[in-house]
């Protein structure tokens, strides 16, 4: 059984500064994943609990990577077939990969990257398939395999832009993975009055609140994460970086998203 774990490009990038880490944030998210690595996180009442074994870490993007996109026109349907685009989206995004990794082996967490453009893609009809053997394979030989969002081969499109969510979604249903993660810059999905929701069983639930697309990044925004963790199996959780240590150690903090599959 799998923990996925997003953090998410505005958590440890400062968004308003193009290609700026936010290395206090980013600081932060290591110490609680290497802390549950070790089984060193603290639950609720003050105690420690078991380590978090198999655990996949994806970030998406934040002030890398979107800009780039926006520069070149590419979301995730409408791609680009120039290669100096795909260098400059995918090598922004491999950027902050190593920024992440290095702030993860810092802190003695064996994490090692996979970059979906090496291995994922998606037809004409725009289905996505990303391999998850050598992600079974990583976790099993006791790393962490830390996967990014990225631009991937796109039938008919060149490449188009994969989110982060998308990511955790397929990561999650492959790896059947038991605790899905989403580590935002908001402790939760705020309703009108900003108090978290706790739960969210359909999209219906929230369509007031979330707008019918969020489109505040080419990926889709908040709605778009919602859309994405109600189709799966496990449910997930959304919360913020003071609730990171909490969820690695087995709670659910935040907003939590049960689907009809789950
Ligand atoms: O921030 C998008 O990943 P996200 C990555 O998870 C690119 O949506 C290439 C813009």
């Amino acid at each position: 059984m799998a923990t996925v774990l997003k953090l998410g490009g505005s958590v440890v990038t400062e968004k308003d500064r193009d290609e700026t880490v936010d290395g206090p944030a980013l600081d932060r998210a290591a110490a609680a994943v290497a802390a549950a690595r070790s089984g060193a996180g603290t639950n609720g009442g003050g105690g420690t609990n078991g380590a978090v074994d198999d655990l996949v870490v994806v970030h998406g993007g934040g002030s890398f990577g979107h800009p780039n996109a926006a520069e070149w026109g590419v979301t995730t349907e409408e791609g680009t077939d120039d290669a100096d685009g795909v260098l400059a989206i995918h090598g922004a995004m491999t950027t902050l990969n190593k920024f992440v990794l290095r702030r993860l082996r810092d802190e003695g967490v064996p994490a090692v990257p996979v970059h979906p453009l090496s291995t994922a893609h998606r037809d004409a009809d725009a289905e996505l398939t990303l391999p998850t053997g050598q992600v079974r394979t990583l976790l099993d030989e006791g790393f962490v395999p830390v996967l990014h969002g990225d631009v991937i081969a796109h039938a008919g499109e060149g490449v188009t832009v994969l989110s982060g969510d998308e990511i955790v979604a397929e990561l999650a249903d492959q790896l059947r993975a038991d605790r899905v993660g989403v580590c935002s810059t908001v402790p939760g999905v705020l309703d009108a009055d900003d108090a978290v929701i706790s739960e969210i069983g359909s999209f219906e639930d929230v369509a007031d609140v979330l707008g019918g697309s969020d489109a505040t990044d080419v990926s889709g925004g908040m709605a778009g994460k919602v859309r994405e963790l109600l189709a799966l199996d496990a449910p997930a959780s959304i919360f913020d970086l003071d609730a990171l240590s909490a969820f690695l150690s087995g709670e659910r903090p935040g907003t939590t998203v049960r689907g009809d599959a789950d």
